[in-house]
């Protein structure tokens, strides 16, 4: 059986990106939902209904397990979604927020998200848990999302909208978390404008490591050594969607 991954849009390949290479003997379908991206300046009982609908075709589709690779349907959906599921392991992503603190005592770290995901109480509750130990500045970035979609990854458009709202934290942080799994793909841009001195965090590994947990866990984890298959699909389902996706996929 194989696993679904989705998320609004295609940035939730840098999540499938990590699953594949922990685990490169499992099949994988990936669902991008680009025709309603983004979701992060959407309500969350929307979210909730998209994400809903995501895992129900999953289900027909018979996964072993569900990840959502996306930072705004976990924290918009993914406790309901368990609750209503309970049939099947649904791994959801968040900031990555806790190896950002651990890495170095009292520092400075950007949380860069899409405004849904700062303002939910998911990474209220987060952010609690560890204000005393950093100093935490969130910074939504919903423009982030658009060029990704758009598979503009550092772009003079990308490198200007970057540059102007990271701005004011330049030489004062230590580390940025991209709470957004369409970010990861402008990482290398993030580093250019922020200097090599910032760490940049992002929950894509980590999440990778706990399906792989879980599936073991569930004994449901693939043991041979084959080579697993991947497949891409999409809400928007056009052969330049597609070839995006895999472009992504390839980087
Ligand atoms: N990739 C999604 C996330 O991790 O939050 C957000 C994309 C969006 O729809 N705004």
């Amino acid at each position: 059986k194989a696993i679904g991954i989705f998320d609004s849009g295609l940035g939730g390949i840098s999540v499938l990106k990590e699953a594949v290479k922990l685990m490169p003997n499992e099949d994988f379908i990936f669902f991008g939902d680009s025709k309603n991206a983004p979701y992060g300046v959407k309500s969350v009982e929307q979210v909730y209904a998209l994400s809903n609908a995501i895992v129900d075709k999953f289900l027909k589709e018979k996964v072993k397990a569900i990840v959502i690779a996306c930072n705004t349907a976990t924290s918009a959906a993914a406790k309901r979604l368990r609750l209503e599921h309970p049939e099947i392991p649904i791994i959801g992503l968040e900031p990555a927020l806790k190896p950002a603190v651990l890495n170095k005592p009292n520092s400075r770290i950007v949380v860069m998200a899409t405004p849904l995901t700062l303002k939910e109480e998911k990474f209220a509750n987060l952010m609690q848990r560890f204000e005393s130990q950093a100093h935490i500045i969130k910074l939504p970035a919903p423009d982030l999302v658009e060029y990704v979609e758009k598979g503009q990854l550092d772009t003079p458009e990308v490198k200007e909208y970057l540059r102007t709202i990271l701005a004011p934290y330049i030489d004062k942080t230590d580390a940025i978390v991209l709470g957004c799994t369409h970010f990861p793909f402008a990482k290398e841009t993030i580093q250019d404008i922020m200097g090599t001195k910032v760490t940049i965090f992002d929950g894509g590994a980590g999440a990778a490591r706990e399906l792989q947990h879980l599936l073991e866990e569930n004994k449901t984890r693939r043991t041979d050594d084959a080579i697993g298959k991947i497949k891409f699909t999409n809400s928007l389902d056009t052969a330049e969607e597609i070839a995006l996706s895999k472009k992504l996929f390839s980087l």
